[in-house]
């Protein structure tokens, strides 16, 4: 086998080849070092991303060295309270591994495996084999396990309250009715948090062609009338003539109760199909009728709450009943306190409208959130590098981390079971950013001061990294030989290698490697391959897997030689839980009853004070109605970026471009601008009492009022580094937002329950500081 590009020989005369990335495949060319990407000639609606990719690869901000924070140099884990604001040391691959293996060895043989945290969630690259996750688990299970963490921040709540209710996630997400079948039969569409066509960019593993914008216009341009129920008007801007429902953010739930009691009060539901495909629609509609509270769940009740006219929604209930109809609620919904119930409350609906099954109707749980939603391709998902077990079972739910490091020996609810937090010694990450991603950011430093090791490999000086005790060069996926395959995508890919590592990064492959060589596992890691090798033979295991659904895929040589293969296409449309409609005993629901779930006495059994058998209205602690929206009147929602994937290349020009003032934009409503006499452009501080950051002000009627609206993703950038409660200067949304459980079922991050106060930032603007690496210091002697 020989690999075009593999030889580091061939130094800058890299060929053309394609690489992929999670938000698009290119055709990469490498001219006198510097590469340049061209989306891919299929692709009818390419990110712009690519312009990131190329200018963010060899920046400031790039990792060129292992490095070594000083003080953890001197005098280990004492030191700890100097993270993200020592310099570091750098030093020579060698002794980074040295020191790296000394530690795990020294803290496993002190505490044990119980002791290393390795949740490390993040989105790493495309690329199944150099999966930053997967090399990852493959190397710290080998060294006798490692608590892990469960669910994913995108969607906790929804992954746990739906296998009680409906069917287990991967199910459901897999099964999306597909586009086409939707624009052929579906009236309605009431789209619960938009279907913004940003979000479609992107889809873990690849998005070989983006497919949903062009869907939307032909849905709206043909019999598909739209209804974005979203406190932005800017989540549905691709369906001509869409109608807009400003909703108060955190009050879905009280909305569809009334959407439901409409339904049943003008006999508007599906009587026959509540009672072949359901149970539990006596306590639902008790509940709604004010069995218990002697208050009927009516438009007019729900209207203060949601602030949407009670006419207008008893007239949504009306043609919701009168055509096909599609409700879909976006993932933003569920990150949310309670944000289990307005996930439970949409299936509920759909099961009264009674549509489940049938060619455009039902519902949907993530329509554009991702490109593969609803792309009716195969779930086929590609060559995987086996992970091996891990023997620790220990685990947290994935947004419990900061609970987890503060608490050791603490307890916590989760689906029904309680648990003990672990007492961590030595954290490892590998492909995420916990300092972009993770709530309450003050809160998540005095956490990150507990543990006595903190390790990353990363292509960047990301805050994670500057957090960071020992931090390894990871190679980009251009700097490397890969194969990009992502479930419900439509290409395989052979991303050739079309640039030299940048300093002296390394696969991340290599760099476990090097460490595992030390601990004493390389063998067992390696199994005697080099990353080519792996390629083919990973390669190979899938190609039954495949046939699996009637696809053929060709020799690896052939494959490598030709760059891509484009996977054939299912001959049938896709419809969600169609044979469950059509034969519920032959092909029942994996829940208890067999059926849908309007009311769960599983749930019921869990006795959970915060969480209801049946779905009810909840007030979140933090809303527009909340008693402390008097302190803090006005709602932030984070929501995903345009420009980048999450705080990817936030460093890249795209991200670069939109700032304002250097700063993330914050879109608000002009009506909440003029009361606080702020104008378009300015620096704004957005605050309360868990912390502050700045950001350039967007003022837009496409915002309701009350709300204010500002992309994750922009790099944590604090004015005293490593200190609790300082100012963010560059936009972090994280640096005010709650650190809870969406509820004590799931424990789901609820980043979107959130008030804050905005003001004029008045005092000099501090420069932003972000994309420069750490100061380096020599090693003292
Ligand atoms: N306030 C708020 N917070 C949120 C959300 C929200 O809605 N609001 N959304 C949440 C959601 S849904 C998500 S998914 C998370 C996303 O959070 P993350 O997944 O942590 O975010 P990314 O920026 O994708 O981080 C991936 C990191 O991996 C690095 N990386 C890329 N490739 C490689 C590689 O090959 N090797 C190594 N070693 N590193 C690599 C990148 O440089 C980057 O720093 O954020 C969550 N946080
Ligand atoms: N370009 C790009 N695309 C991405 C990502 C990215 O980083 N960049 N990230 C990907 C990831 S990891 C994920 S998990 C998905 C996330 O997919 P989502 O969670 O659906 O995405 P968001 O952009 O957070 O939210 C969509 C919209 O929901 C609205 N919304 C927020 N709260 C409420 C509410 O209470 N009620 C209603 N009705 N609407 C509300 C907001 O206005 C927001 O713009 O996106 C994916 N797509
Ligand atoms: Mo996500």
């Amino acid at each position: 086998m020989e690999l075009r590009n593999a030889d580091p020989q061939q130094r800058g005369e890299y060929g053309m080849a394609y690489t992929s990335t999670h938000w698009g495949v290119y055709e990469a060319k490498n001219t006198g070092g510097t590469v340049e990407l061209t989306p891919a000639p299929w692709d009818r609606d390419p990110s712009p991303l690519s312009r990131s990719l190329t200018s963010g690869r060899d920046a400031a901000a790039r990792i060129r060295r292992p490095a070594i924070r000083a003080g953890f140099l001197k005098s280990g884990a004492a030191s700890r309270e100097g993270r993200g604001r020592e310099p570091f040391v750098e030093v020579p691959w060698d002794e980074a591994f040295d020191i790296t293996a000394h530690h795990i060895a020294r803290v496993r043989e002190q505490y044990g495996n119980e002791s290393f945290y390795g949740g490390s969630y993040g989105w790493s690259s495309a690329g199944r084999f150099h999966h930053a996750q997967s090399q990852f688990n493959r190397f710290f299970r080998l060294t006798g396990g490692y608590v892990d963490s469960v669910d994913s921040y995108s969607l906790a709540a929804a992954r746990v309250i739906l296998p009680h209710v409906v069917a287990p996630w991967g199910e459901l997400s897999q099964g999306h009715t597909d586009w086409n079948n939707l624009a052929e039969h579906t009236e309605l569409f009431i789209a619960f948090g938009g279907l913004p066509a940003k979000n479609t960019q992107v889809n873990p593993g690849g998005a070989s062609d983006h497919v949903v914008r062009e869907a939307l216009r032909r849905m709206a341009a043909g019999k598909t009338q739209f209804v974005n129920v979203s406190p932005s008007r800017s989540d549905l801007t691709d369906a001509e003539g869409c109608e807009w429902l400003p909703i108060r953010p955190g009050s879905d739930t009280a909305l569809m109760l009334a959407l439901a009691y409409v339904l049943i009060a003008e006999d508007l539901h599906d009587r026959a199909f509540i009672e072949s495909h359901s149970v539990g629609f006596e306590q639902l509609r008790d509940y709604l009728f004010g069995a218990a509270d002697n208050q009927h769940k009516t438009p007019a009740w729900a209207a203060p709450l949601c602030d949407i006219p009670a006419d207008t929604i008893t007239a949504l209930a009306r043609r919701m009943a009168k055509g096909r109809t599609m409700i879909n609620v976006a993932w933003s919904l569920q990150r949310a306190e309670n944000g289990e119930l307005p996930y439970w409350m949409a299936v509920n609906l759909a099961v009264l409208l009674g549509q489940i099954g049938l060619p455009g109707g039902g519902f949907g749980v993530g329509y554009a959130c991702m490109q593969s939603v609803g792309s009716g391709r195969f779930p086929f998902s590609g060559p995987r590098l086996p992970q091996g077990t891990n023997p620790v079972t220990t685990f947290i739910p994935v947004a419990r981390v900061s609970d987890m490091l503060l608490n050791p020996g603490g307890s916590f609810t989760y689906d029904g079971g309680s648990f003990t937090y672990p007492d961590i010694k030595l954290v490892y990450w590998c492909g995420g950013n916990i300092f972009h991603h993770h709530q309450d950011l003050n809160k998540l430093i005095e956490a990150w001061r507990r543990p006595e090791v903190t390790i990353i490999n990363e292509s960047f000086w990301t805050p994670h990294a500057k957090f960071s005790d020992i931090v390894l060069p990871a190679t980009t996926t251009l700097e490397r030989n890969d194969i990009g395959s992502a479930s419900l995508d439509r290409f395989m890919v052979a991303m050739k290698r079309v640039a030299d590592p940048v300093g002296e990064a390394r696969d991340d492959y290599d760099i476990f490697s090097g460490i595992a060589e030390r601990l004493g596992f390389a063998e067992q890691l390696r199994e005697g391959r080099t990353a080519e090798q792996w390629l083919e033979v990973l390669y190979e295991e899938c190609r039954p897997r495949a046939e699996v659904f009637g696809i053929t895929l060709p020799p690896f040589d052939q494959f490598w030689e030709e760059g891509l293969f484009d996977l054939p296409a299912p001959e049938q449309d896709t419809i969600m839980l169609e044979s469950f409609r059509k034969d519920p005993e032959d092909f029942p629901l994996n829940t208890p009853s067999g059926l849908i779930e309007l009311t769960s006495t599983k749930i019921a059994g869990f006795h959970l004070p915060d969480f209801p058998a049946t779905p009810e209205w909840r007030e979140p602690r933090e809303w527009l109605g909340a008693p402390r929206a008097e302190t803090y009147p006005l709602h932030l929602l984070s929501n995903q970026p345009s420009t980048r994937l999450h705080s990817q290349y936030d460093h890249g020009v795209v991200s670069r471009e939109s700032k304002i003032n250097g700063r993330e934009p914050l879109t608000m409503n002009l009506a909440d601008a003029t009361t606080r006499g702020l104008a378009h452009g300015d620096v704004v501080r957005v605050f309360n009492d868990r912390g502050a950051f700045l950001a350039g002000l967007v003022v837009s009627d496409a915002i309701r009022p009350g709300v204010v609206q500002i992309a994750t993703g922009a790099w944590y950038d604090p004015l005293v580094p490593g200190e609790i409660g300082t100012l963010d200067k560059h936009g972090n949304p994280n640096a005010v937002t709650q650190d809870i459980g969406a509820s004590s079922l799931s424990q789901g991050c609820a980043a979107q329950s959130a008030l804050v106060q905005v003001e004029r930032f008045t005092g000099e603007l501090p420069p932003i500081t972000a994309f420069q690496p750490p100061q380096f210091v020599a090693k003292e002697p």
